[in-house]
């Protein structure tokens, strides 16, 4: 068969079923409600939303977004979306010829490839509509489920769909690839599409998250946005830099912050934000700002409230730099690593770039014993958490750009505002924001100066029970 051909089957297939889609969709919105729910968790209200295959427009019109558009091959499909719902604007258009002009912050393909031609072709042209941030959400179901999906149109509860394309997340992945996107993540929900009391509950919002057991659930979802990949010699002072340090106890460390940071981008500031310390910091960096000033940016304050998250919200609010990346003062992440952060930023491989200190053997008094367990704990709960691999997340060093920052500030509030220090509220902020995560392995470093401020089960007990907050927000909502 011609593409072309079955490109017609699928059409009149769904102008056939236009009228019936509306009921249709009531009658299985628990199914639809769940894909729904989880894209919406990932939109912001500043966003402007594509919805290729937008059918009639149930989907769009629930989420909250500044501008939402819906394209659809099928005029009755789309004729009554329009009648439906007045906000979202409803457009003809063959996935496979957009005509939009503008471009999109999201773009989303629901339950859409499985009847697509020729995906990579699809794929292709909605780079026409991307920007270098947009973020691409596609779902489709599990190629595990073809035997069942094909008897529940035989006994006619779902409705009969000419012959699907049944692919796997690494088929969708490798297409997407193709077409020029980096997939960044991909999952899988909902064991079992129906509602029926207590079993959904249970299937879906415990047992289907699950590792091993989520693989066979029945929506996969994947993640992409488009590849960049500029040469560093292009992006080496594209932007400038604001490195935040905060400092409690560190006064022996200040001079050589400020002598082993190296120049990054455009230029760079150094922001010292010091608190609670009972030796000289603060004279440290008082003096240090002054005897460096004509050959370093340098700005210094000290919190006002306490802990290290506290001292880096102060240091981002004064920061003027384009990236933010924090530094701590006992310089256990060694400063002259901070250009390999610039440039997984600016090269566009990454949006928010995490250290690892995890990866390399590390010098043998950098961490206690009990800490390397507590960080591979908290690693893997991440990992399970946000769908995505992590092998460290309490590394000191975190960069992003600024303009992202500003959005998890005004978010913050989403997750709770107690994490003490910063990391966990960064990665989550990160991870709501739908912002590419990258791991970059650093050495990490025994101190030359002064001990750790941490302790470790006062303080990691706050980081868990931030976890359980997050977990009903994020895996179990
Ligand atoms: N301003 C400020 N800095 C802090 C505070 N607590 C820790 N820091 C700094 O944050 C960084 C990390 O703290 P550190 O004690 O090394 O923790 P560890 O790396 O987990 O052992 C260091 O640069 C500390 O000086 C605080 O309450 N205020
Ligand atoms: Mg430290």
């Amino acid at each position: 068969m011609k593409i072309n051909d079955r490109s017609e089957i699928f059409k009149q297939h769904f102008e056939r079923i236009a009228p019936k889609r509306k009921d249709y969709r009531k009658r299985r919105s628990y199914y639809w409600n769940d894909i729904t729910s989880y894209v919406s968790y990932f939109i912001h209200q500043e966003h402007s939303v594509l919805e290729v295959g937008s059918g009639t427009g149930e989907m769009l019109n629930d989420l909250h977004a500044k501008r939402k558009v819906g394209v659809d091959f099928s005029e009755q499909m789309v004729q009554i979306a329009r009648d439906q719902f007045k906000e979202p604007e409803f457009f003809v258009m063959d996935a496979s010829n957009i005509t939009l002009e503008e471009k999109f912050d999201v773009i989303i393909m629901s339950n859409l490839i499985g009847v697509l031609p020729d995906i990579q072709r699809v794929f292709t042209e909605i780079s026409k509509v991307c920007h270098p941030k947009t973020k691409i959400i596609v779902s489709h179901y599990n190629y595990l489920w073809e035997p069942l999906i094909k008897l529940t149109e035989f006994l006619g509860i779902k409705l009969k769909t000419p012959s699907q394309n049944w692919l796997t997340s690494k088929d969708v992945k490798n297409l997407l690839e193709l077409a020029g996107f980096d997939v960044y993540k991909t999952t899988k929900r909902m064991l079992f599409p129906f509602n029926l009391p207590l079993i959904s509950f249970l299937f879906n919002k415990y047992l289907a998250k699950l590792p091993i057991i989520r693989d066979l659930s029945l929506n996969t979802f994947t993640f992409a946005k488009p590849l960049e990949n500029n040469p560093p010699e292009e992006v080496s002072d594209k932007y400038s830099v604001s490195v935040i340090i905060p400092a409690m106890n560190e006064s022996g460390n200040i001079e050589d912050a400020i002598l082993r940071i190296p120049k990054l981008g455009k230029w760079t500031e150094i922001i010292f934000v010091e608190g609670g310390s009972s030796d000289d910091t603060w004279e440290k960096i008082n003096e240090v700002a002054v005897k460096y000033k004509d050959q370093y940016r340098i700005k210094i304050a000290q919190q006002d409230g306490k802990g290290k998250g506290n001292a880096v919200r102060k240091g981002y609010n004064m920061a003027e730099g384009d990236i933010l990346m924090i530094l701590d003062a006992d310089l256990t992440v060694p400063p002259e690593d901070l250009p390999k952060f610039y440039f997984t930023l600016a090269t566009g491989r990454g949006e928010f770039i995490n250290g690892s200190r995890l990866v390399y053997t590390m010098e043998k008094q950098a961490m206690r014993f009990l800490n390397v367990l507590g960080n591979k704990f908290f690693s893997m709960l991440f990992t399970f958490l946000l769908d995505q691999s992590f092998k460290d997340t309490l590394c000191g060093t975190k960069v992003l750009l600024r303009a992202d920052y500003e959005k998890i500030k005004v978010n913050r509030a989403f997750f709770g505002d107690f994490d003490p220090f910063g990391d966990f509220d960064l990665i989550f902020g990160a991870h709501k924001l739908n912002l590419k995560i990258t791991e970059l392995p650093i050495r990490y470093q025994e101190r030359t100066y002064g001990s750790t401020n941490i302790s470790r089960f006062k303080h990691g007990l706050i980081l868990l029970k931030m976890c359980f907050f997050a977990a009903r927000k994020i895996k179990f909502k």
